[in-house]
């Protein structure tokens, strides 16, 4: 194992509770309309744009093209006047020790997040030199759960993906881990990650021997 393909959002910390805030915030603004809890899970790992539309379909409404971009625009706004608090305090358990892990073996990382906040986030934990390279989603042709951010990833610290292991909380993401030829560890529930390699219930059980075994096995 020479590389570590680590996801953001619900990974390293949990960002996820303010997107999903935006995107509330966004809705009830434009459409007094409620999101239910369940569109969280179907966005997250989701890109930017594909979260309105998987949005916009759920309540049945359609926009112009203009006042889509508006609103991804707007609910960016909002979700980086949030993101404005993050310290290194939100980094999830489990995942700085995992972190020093990797890299006291000379395990390569890198970032393979949907977000286009990404090195801003990483910057605002202080964690943006732990990482040798950042993908980036702007660049890539399909979201997850397409594997192109995956193989970014591994090819931006010119690593094999099948030399990589992918580190996700999302189901669009463990199937882009898998795509991509790495090997996928889910963080989250079976019911939702039953396509993961090796499931742990949650960061703080995150546990480098264990990884490095079943990535061996
Ligand atoms: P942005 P990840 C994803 O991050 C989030 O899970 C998803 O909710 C978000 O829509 C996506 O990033 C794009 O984020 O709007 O900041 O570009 O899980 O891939 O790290
Ligand atoms: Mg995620």
């Amino acid at each position: 194992m020479k590389g570590v393909l680590f996801d953001l959002d619900g990974v390293i910390a949990d960002t996820a509770v303010y997107h999903f805030q935006a995107w509330r915030k966004l809705i009830k603004d434009h459409f007094n309309r409620e999101l239910p809890a369940a569109l969280e899970k179907q966005t997250k790992g989701v890109s930017r744009n594909d979260s309105l539309t998987a949005i916009l379909a759920y309540l049945d409404i359609k926009v112009s093209d203009a006042a889509f971009q508006k609103m991804t625009d707007e609910k960016n706004k909002v979700f980086r006047e949030l993101l404005a608090s993050l310290t290194p305090q939100n980094i999830l358990p489990g995942i700085s020790d995992l972190i020093a892990q990797f890299k006291e073996h000379d395990v390569k990382l890198s970032l393979a997040s949907a977000s286009l906040n990404g090195p801003y986030i990483l910057e605002k934990l202080q964690l943006n030199s732990a990482f040798d390279a950042i993908a980036d989603p702007s660049k890539v042709v399909a979201g997850k759960p397409a594997p192109d951010i995956f193989l970014a990833a591994a090819s931006a610290i010119n690593v094999e993906p099948k030399e990589c292991v992918g580190i996700e909380d999302s189901i669009a993401g463990i199937k882009a881990i898998n795509s991509a030829g790495a090997f996928s560890v889910g963080v989250g529930n079976k019911s939702d990650l039953n396509q993961a390699k090796l499931l742990f219930p949650n960061t703080s059980y995150l546990n480098y021997q264990q990884i490095v075994q079943a990535w061996q096995n």
